[in-house]
């Protein structure tokens, strides 16, 4: 079938990156794609360098005057993350549905681990004006959800590292205010830090530990950012994609999630640990601390606790790796969001 993605970049890179993870996972599986995006500059460092050997079109998103056609418009329209169609696609939708070949419309939300989103999932939505039906579609870690991008043939490697060496820690966030004191924790950590503010924060400390060795990291294209998570024994992640790669790779996920001003962030924050952290393998203590600390890594509670709990974090290191394995083999069980998002589309098309 024909599908067209549309996606307004907000900033950073997951609404491209999310999007882009999408739009390989369908044309992987035989399906025509169009990617309409309003800032395709952003796929550049996650496509990496040309030459390129996928069949997805790319468009920048069309200006208001540009008209559209029935023909024009695809079987299935993803509008991901609420972003809003451009009103001439939509009417030319619309035009489909007057002929008896309306689209399926599905507006594809940002992830999240809170229950509510298994009653909302797969909601129809009737277009105020137009005779077109939206439905919502709800990534998530439940049955009732979505399910979360699982492309086929995902490399999952095994176990945690050899305790012989260093510990090495991934670092990918937004600006982070508990870093000094959670850097001056650091004791034989070795640190690959991402780029992203904290790679500023780092050069703004004077004084580093003595035993912790630094390494600042390029961007690397998304085909290649898997392989770097697996080289790592934990992950400090951030957003919604590297959030839930760093879930396939099974190692420890310390997660920034993106902040929200009526801090509705820190609820799906909660909620998501809630269900990673599993009783077989942490204690009630254990799991305790762990929400401390994440909460504090989240701006919830004092700094200072990313410092004063760190010793502690690395004393659950085998109870989190087993946690980790067990939390994908949980995961793996569920089918995988594109296997889902057709299954709904050819029921919708029936
Ligand atoms: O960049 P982000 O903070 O994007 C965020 C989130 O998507 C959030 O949900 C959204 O509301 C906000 O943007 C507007 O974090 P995220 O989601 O992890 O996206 C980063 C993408 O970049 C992801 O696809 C992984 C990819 N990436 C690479 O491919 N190579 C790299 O070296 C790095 C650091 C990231």
């Amino acid at each position: 079938m024909r599908w067209a993605i549309f996606c307004r970049v907000i900033d950073n890179y997951g609404d491209a990156g999310v999007c882009w993870r999408l739009a390989l996972d369908l044309a992987q599986r035989g399906e025509r794609v169009t990617l309409w995006i309003d800032q395709p500059e952003v796929l550049n460092p996650l496509m990496g360098p040309a030459p390129y050997d996928h069949s997805i079109n790319i468009h920048p998103w069309p200006d208001s005057t540009r008209p559209f056609s029935a023909s024009d418009v695809a079987d299935v329209v993803i509008e991901a993350f609420a972003c809003d169609p451009p009103s001439a696609y939509v009417a030319a939708m619309a035009d489909c549905a007057a002929s008896g070949k309306a689209p399926v419309w599905i507006n594809l939300e940002y992830l999240s681990a809170e229950d509510w989103i298994g009653s909302h999932h797969r909601l129809p939505s009737p277009h105020p004006r137009y005779p077109l039906v939206k439905h919502f579609y709800f990534p998530g870690f439940t049955p009732d959800s979505g399910g979360l991008l699982r492309e086929p043939g995902l490399q999952v490697n095994d176990g945690p590292k050899d305790t012989g060496t260093a510990l090495r820690i991934y670092l990918f966030g937004y600006a982070q205010p508990a870093l000094p004191t959670w850097l001056a924790a650091q004791d034989g950590t070795i640190l690959s830090v991402a780029p992203c503010p904290i790679i500023a924060q780092l050069d703004a400390i004077a004084v580093h530990p003595a035993n912790c060795h630094i390494e600042r990291l390029p961007f690397v294209p998304q085909s290649r950012f898997d392989a770097l998570l697996q080289a790592h024994d934990l992950l400090f992640v951030r957003g919604e994609d590297s959030f839930v790669r760093a879930q396939w790779a099974a190692k420890p996920v310390y997660w920034h999630i993106y902040p929200q001003d009526d801090a509705a962030h820190l609820a799906k924050l909660k909620a998501f640990y809630d269900r990673y952290l599993d009783p077989v393998h942490l204690t009630d203590k254990e799991r305790k601390s762990v929400m401390q600390f994440i909460l504090a890594w989240n701006g919830s509670g004092d700094p200072a606790l990313c410092g004063s709990l760190w010793p502690k974090m690395l004393q659950m290191l085998p109870g989190l790796q087993a946690n980790a394995l067990s939390w994908r083999k949980r995961l793996m069980e569920q089918a995988d969001l594109v296997t889902q998002l057709r299954a709904f589309v050819a029921d919708l098309v029936k």
